[in-house]
Formats: structure tokens, sequence, C-alpha cells
């Protein structure tokens, strides 16, 4: 009977290796749910709260959008979209032409003319 026992904990083993496969399978389910959603994020150059509430409107209407918010000390934008309908490379235009930087992009020189003097670059985040 003593070779039934490495036998079982064989089996245990196995048994364990298929459910924590389901378990992996499970977010998988969840993403598949939320499918053609995406998330993406930019460095931007904000330095103040009109600046997140001029880049976060801008957004809201860029096509495509669901939400986007940014957070004014680390200066990221966090931006939620339907990836059939929009680009991460179409929403840095979009930055850009707000008048602020998105990541390695310069932003658009007559939009950052018009912003008040607050929200220029040269300031540090207040
Ligand atoms: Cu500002």
């Amino acid at each position: 009977m003593k070779f039934l026992l490495p036998l079982s904990l064989a089996l245990f083993t196995l048994l364990g290796v298929a459910s924590a496969t389901q378990a992996q399978t499970a977010p998988a389910s969840v993403q598949a749910a939320t499918k053609g959603t995406a998330t993406a994020q930019f460095k931007t150059s904000a330095v103040c709260d009109m600046c997140k509430t001029r880049i976060e409107k801008s957004l809201a209407y860029e096509k495509g959008v669901q939400s986007a918010v940014l957070d004014v000390p680390t200066k990221v934008l966090t931006v939620t979209y339907k990836a059939d309908k929009t680009t991460p490379a179409a929403l840095r235009t979009a930055v850009q032409k707000t008048g602020y930087d998105a990541d390695e992009l310069t932003a658009d020189a007559r939009a950052y003319n018009r912003l008040p003097d607050c929200c220029k670059k040269t300031n540090p985040v207040h």
C-alpha cells in the first residue's frame, strides 16, 4: 500500500496545477469583457490645476476617449479610450494641440503661446 501515497500526491499536484491554470484564465475573460478599451499614459508639461482642467476637457472631446485624468504632481495624463476609435499617437497630438508636451513630443507652439503665463512649462508645478 505504500506505493499509493506518492501516486496520490502526484494526483494532488496535477489537480493543483489544473486549478491554478483555471485561475490564470479568469483575468483573461475579464479583459475580454472590456475588449476594445485601452489605457495610455503620457507625461505632459502641465503645471497646475488649470492645466489639468484644460487638458482633461480637451481630451474629453477627442474621438474615442472615455476618460482622461491628469495627475498634476507627476504631470502624468491617463487616458482610457476605445482602441478601435483612436490611437495613442492621436491622443498625443491632441495633448500637443492643447499646448502641452506629450512624452517626447513638444507642445504645438501656437497653442502653447495662448496659455496663461502661470501655465507655461518654465514654471515649476504649483
Ligand atoms: Cu496651468
